[in-house]
Formats: C-alpha cells, sequence, structure tokens
C-alpha cells in the first residue's frame, strides 16, 4: 500500500516541470557539468543550437512557478532534481547549495498549500559519468542510487512521492542508439545494456527508498500504445512493443525480460550485464507507476523509397527491431505528434490490467505554435482542446476501473524542448525569451477555472 499517493474521489491535478528544461543557471553553485551542457553546445544537436543555460530562470524565480501552481489549483507540482546540482562529479564531493536550491523550492510550494513530488532523474547525468561510459556503465547505477539517496535523506522529510527515472526509453534508446539526445551516441544494441542499467538504478534507489520508510516510490515510463498498420509484419510490430513498453514493465512485473524481447535485444540475455539477483531487486520495486503519453505509435511495412532504399532513421531509436516506417496521422501538433486521446485511454486501461499499480499521468500537453496575444491573454485554443479532450480519456479509463490516482499536465512553463531548443512549446504559461516574463495561457485559466470553480 502506497501512504502519500491521493486516493481521494476525484483525480488530483498537477503541473510538471524538470530541472534542465526550466532551471538555467547551469554554471551557478557549484553545479557540475551535465551531458545536455555538453551535448547542446555540439553544432546540429538542437534545432535551434540553444541550450539550457538560463531558459526560465527557474533558478532565481522558482518562487513565482510556485505562485502560478498554486493559483491554478493544482493539488501537485512534479519537478525534477538536478544530479550535477547535488553531486556535481556525480560520485564523491556534495553541494549542499544544490541541495538548498531544492530545499527553497519544496518550502516555497509547501507554503502554498502545493504537493511536491520529485524525480531524481529527467535526463542531466553528471558530465564525468559519462566520460566514464555513462549508463553503459553498471557503476552509473550505484552512483545513481548514492546521489538519490542522499536527496531523500535530506527533502524526504517533506517530499513522500518520488519517482525514480523520467522516460528511460528516451534516456537509453534516444540517447545511445539514435543519438538525438545526449549523449548523442549512435551504439545500436548497445542501448539495451544502458535500458538495463537505468532500470538497475531504478530497483538500487527503491530499495534504498523502502529502507529509509518510503512507501511511495514510483518510476515513469513513456509506454505507448502500439498501432500496427496493415500489412506490418507481426513480430517487428511486437519487437516496436517490446523496445517501448516491456523491457520496462516486464522486468518491474514479473523480474523477467520475455522471449520476444531477447529475440530483439540478445544482449539482455548476457550474464555480465543482468546479473544475478537484478531482476529479483527490480520486481515488485515500484509502488506506483508514472505514464507520460502524447501520441500513439504506429509502426508500418517498409515501403522501398523511390531510390530503391530502404532507410528509416526512427527504427535506429528501436535497436535489433526489423525495419518498420512510423505513420502519424491527422490531426498532428506543432511537433508532429498525432493528437489521438483514445490512446491514452486505452493505454491507461491496459497498463491497469498488466500491472495492478495504481497510475498517475505524470505528463500529457501538446506543442502549438498558433498562439496569439488578446486582452493581455496569450489565446491558444488547441492546447485547451487537446488538454480537455486527454482529461476526458483519463476519466473514462478511471471509470472504467483503471486505478488512476492523478493528471499532471507538460508543462507549467514555456521551456527548453530538449532536442527542439525553444522552437516547441508545451507550456500553459507562456516565457518571455528575453525577459523570462510568466503570462498565463487561456489553457492556464481554463484549467484554473475547472480546478478552482
Ligand atoms: C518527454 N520523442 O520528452 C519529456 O519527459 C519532457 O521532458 C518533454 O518536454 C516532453 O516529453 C515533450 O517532448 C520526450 O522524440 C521527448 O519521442 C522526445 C520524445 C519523447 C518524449
Amino acid at each position: 500500500m502506497t501512504l502519500h499517493l491521493p486516493d481521494g474521489p476525484a483525480l488530483e491535478f498537477g503541473a510538471a516541470t524538470a530541472s534542465y528544461q526550466i532551471e538555467g543557471a547551469t554554471t551557478e553553485d557549484g553545479r557540475g557539468v551535465s551531458i545536455w551542457d555538453t551535448f547542446a553546445a555540439t553544432p546540429g544537436a538542437t534545432r535551434d543550437g540553444r541550450d539550457g543555460s538560463v531558459a526560465c530562470d527557474s533558478y532565481h524565480r522558482y518562487a513565482e512557478d510556485a505562485a502560478l501552481v498554486a493559483d491554478l489549483g493544482a493539488g501537485w507540482y512534479r519537478f525534477s532534481v538536478a544530479w550535477p546540482r547535488i553531486v556535481p562529479a556525480g560520485i564523491g564531493a556534495v553541494e549542499s547549495r544544490g541541495l538548498d536550491y531544492y530545499d527553497r523550492l519544496v518550502d516555497a510550494l509547501l507554503e502554498r498549500g502545493v504537493t511536491p513530488t520529485g524525480t531524481f532523474y529527467h535526463w542531466d547525468l553528471p558530465q564525468p559519468l559519462e566520460d566514464a561510459g555513462g549508463w553503459l556503465q553498471r557503476d552509473t547505477a550505484y552512483a545513481f542510487a548514492d546521489y538519490a539517496t542522499l536527496v531523500h535523506d535530506r527533502l524526504g522529510d517533506r517530499v513522500k512521492v518520488w519517482a525514480t527515472l523520467n522516460e528511460p526509453w528516451c534516456a537509453a534508446y534516444l540517447g545511445y542508439a539514435a543519438g538525438v539526445h545526449a549523449p548523442g551516441r549512435r551504439e545500436g544494441g548497445k542501448a539495451h545494456r544502458a535500458a538495463h542499467h537505468l532500470m538497475l538504478g531504478h530497483g538500487l534507489v527503491a530499495e534504498a527508498l523502502h529502507a529509509a520508510g518510503s512507501q511511495d516510490v514510483g518510476i515513469v515510463l513513456n509506454l505507448a500504445p502500439i498501432w500496427p498498420e496493415p500489412g506490418t509484419p507481426e513480430l517487428a510490430a511486437d519487437g516496436v512493443d517490446a523496445v517501448r513498453n516491456r523491457v520496462w514493465l516486464d522486468p518491474l512485473i514479473d523480474g523477467a525480460y520475455d522471449d520476444g524481447l531477447l529475440r530483439v535485444a540478445p544482449e539482455l540475455a548476457d550474464p555480465e550485464l543482468v546479473r544475478e539477483g537484478d531482476l529479483d531487486l527490480i520486481k515488485g520495486s515500484a509502488d506506483w507507476l508514472g505514464v507520460n503519453y502524447y501520441t500513439p505509435v504506429r509502426p508500418g511495412p517498409v515501403t522501398p523509397t523511390p531510390a530503391g532504399e530502404e532507410r528509416h532513421p526512427e527504427t535506429d531509436a528501436y535497436p535489433g527491431v526489423d525495419p518498420v516506417t512510423f505513420h502519424v496521422r491527422e490531426p498532428r501538433t506543432h511537433i508532429g505528434w498525432e493528437v489521438e486521446p483514445a490512446g491514452l485511454e486505452e493505454l491507461l486501461l491496459e497498463t491497469h490490467k498488466r500491472t495492478g499499480l495504481p497510475i498517475v499521468v505524470t505528463e500529457n500537453g501538446a506543442a502549438y505554435a498558433d498562439d496569439t496575444v488578446e486582452g493581455g491573454v496569450v489565446q491558444d485554443a488547441d492546447r485547451v482542446a487537446y488538454l480537455r479532450s486527454h482529461i476526458e480519456a483519463t476519466e473514462r479509463a478511471r471509470d472504467a476501473g483503471a486505478d488512476i490516482r492523478g493528471y499532471i499536465v507538460w508543462t507549467l512553463l514555456d521551456n527548453f524542448e530538449w532536442a527542439e531548443g525553444y522552437t516547441k512549446f508545451f507550456g500553459i504559461v507562456h516565457v518571455d525569451p528575453d525577459t523570462q516574463d510568466r503570462t498565463p495561457k487561456a489553457s492556464y485559466r481554463w484549467l484554473q477555472q475547472r480546478l478552482k470553480g
């Protein structure tokens, strides 16, 4: 049983952010270098060549952010802790000024009646650990557990609900196979090793926090409904599902990697990688599950390009999987992702059936470019429609019996959108790129109306 996850008659609402996307101040108060500092500084890595060194300046404006969440009427704020602020070299010396920052943030939220929920890893790995091999190294999982434990020691008296990892699929496969996220490596099947080490890190953190008395340790996954197009070879679709969904859920629920997964990821059958006891540690380690959802995944058969080539770069993020094309139907958001609320409803029902765990929708939201300012308010009718339809989908899944505790919108602020830089914005609050001034959008007002009546 979890102790602090909400379990009232209605969904608990919240807003989410992540450290590197909003904080800025990347050289302040002893913060070490992260893989995203390094990656974003690489020519061509982000669409506009920009990085998170200023972002929303939340390192200094956190109290204003906390007030925005409180005014929204949201019960929850989901934030992440930047590992290089706490342990600048990844292992060893602790930077107390980094811990002090999260202390201030947490107190600012609690003073305003907002419950903070923390994530230990939203992709900002300390660069020295990457230089030693990053998530391809087993030691990184142990370093992660040491860091997370000391954050919990400091904040655990006030922050009760924790997630270990955010979207390990992105960290492993976009980072180490497709190379479109930090650290920007294209190592093919070695990314499966990163996946296992991330899950080992999760298991070690859960073990440590449970030993310290926590009963609310979760993990946030970007699971997806897999909807194959007609003619897709069954094995190819199964491989996509294996890498996107099962590589995380199977060890968590069954304590095993299944045969279909081992077919595409033979690396996971290596006893040097998956050591005795690893899967026992991971099995049953999550008290709750965070599900991030934006769009369904539609693998389709490979059709030869006019040149007769069959190169489909999306499959780089699915190493070992037979080539497929990824289809995207209309309508789409500005980032090109299909809008399909039925995907969320199906995903929540399936995930409930598969795991039985309490679920929180830890991210859902949309990038749109057509925000206009009218009467001092940023009008973002498309985002309102997206949020409304997906909240309704969440409620339908809940009414049908899925154990869903909350819905957290991605994201509070227009911020650094990873490889997209500052060209795609998911915020319900506009942030002026020059002054960092915050202005609530119509979507914020709409949600506020719903939450405050
Ligand atoms: C998630 N993809 O990222 C993250 O958790 C957020 O930090 C991010 O801002 C949000 O979704 C919107 O993108 C993803 O390319 C980034 O498949 C990229 C992908 C998926 C998730």
